[in-house]
């Protein structure tokens, strides 16, 4: 895959991610049909409560709902479930493999994500090949067990200014701040509650970008 492609594919406005712990009672496939449904373009499978297993064959479903309306489809943590499943990309973590490691198995064709927490991690994230990152958590949340403090909108400041590939911003982002996240330059942003824990996904979906 060209960096040309990999940059068309993550060059939507809203990055959902996916987490069944908070998307009261519904499953991750049924939650990613509405996201869908809603016009999401970017969706990340992240789950950290099933088995690899488990978590293989929700893949293998969301692949097939991703790819009938060409949406990019990412996997967070499992190098070996985003290659089984031909998702698009994987998205690491500071404490998961280094990304080389990650790059020599996936070679080029699949999108590299990495999560940083400051300008260091971003720079570095850069110079080791990721193909995005993500910035944040730029306010509080509790969505992520092992999270760092939010970092603010300082370090998102940081990466507008500094960094040259894709990156998303996430962390504490709801209806009621993401203007302001755009407005500090921000043109992906990533949301796990307000999307999943919301009563009707699809409406969300809609009022969000509208
Ligand atoms: N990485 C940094 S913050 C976060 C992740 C996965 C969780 C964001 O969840 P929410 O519910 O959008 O605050
Ligand atoms: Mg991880």
């Amino acid at each position: 895959m060209t960096n040309e492609t990999k940059r068309r594919k993550l060059a939507y406005p809203l990055y959902a991610i996916t987490a069944e712990e908070h998307s009261a009672g519904r499953s991750n496939k049924e939650v990613v049909r509405d996201m869908l449904a809603g016009g999401v373009k970017l969706i990340q499978y992240r789950e950290k409560e099933k088995s690899g297993r488990e978590k293989y064959l929700e893949c293998m479903e969301i692949r097939k709902l991703t790819e009938e309306v060409a949406a990019t489809f990412i996997v967070n943590d499992n190098v070996d479930i985003a290659l089984a499943v031909k998702a698009d990309g994987v998205h690491l973590g500071q404490d998961d493999m280094p990304i080389e490691t990650a790059r020599e198995l996936v070679g080029e064709d699949i999108i590299i994500g990495l999560s940083t927490h400051s300008p260091r991690q971003a720079q570095e994230a850069v110079a080791r090949g990721a193909d995005y990152i993500g910035v944040g958590p730029i306010f509080p949340t509790k969505t992520k067990k092992d999270v760092c403090p939010a970092v603010g909108l300082e370090y998102l400041d940081y990466a507008v200014k500094n960094i040259d590939i894709p990156f998303v911003a996430i962390g504490g982002i709801k209806l009621h701040n993401m203007q302001e996240v755009a407005a500090h330059g921000a043109t992906c942003i990533a949301m796990v509650t307000e999307i999943v824990g919301a009563s009707d996904i699809q409406a969300r979906v809609r009022e969000i970008f509208s």
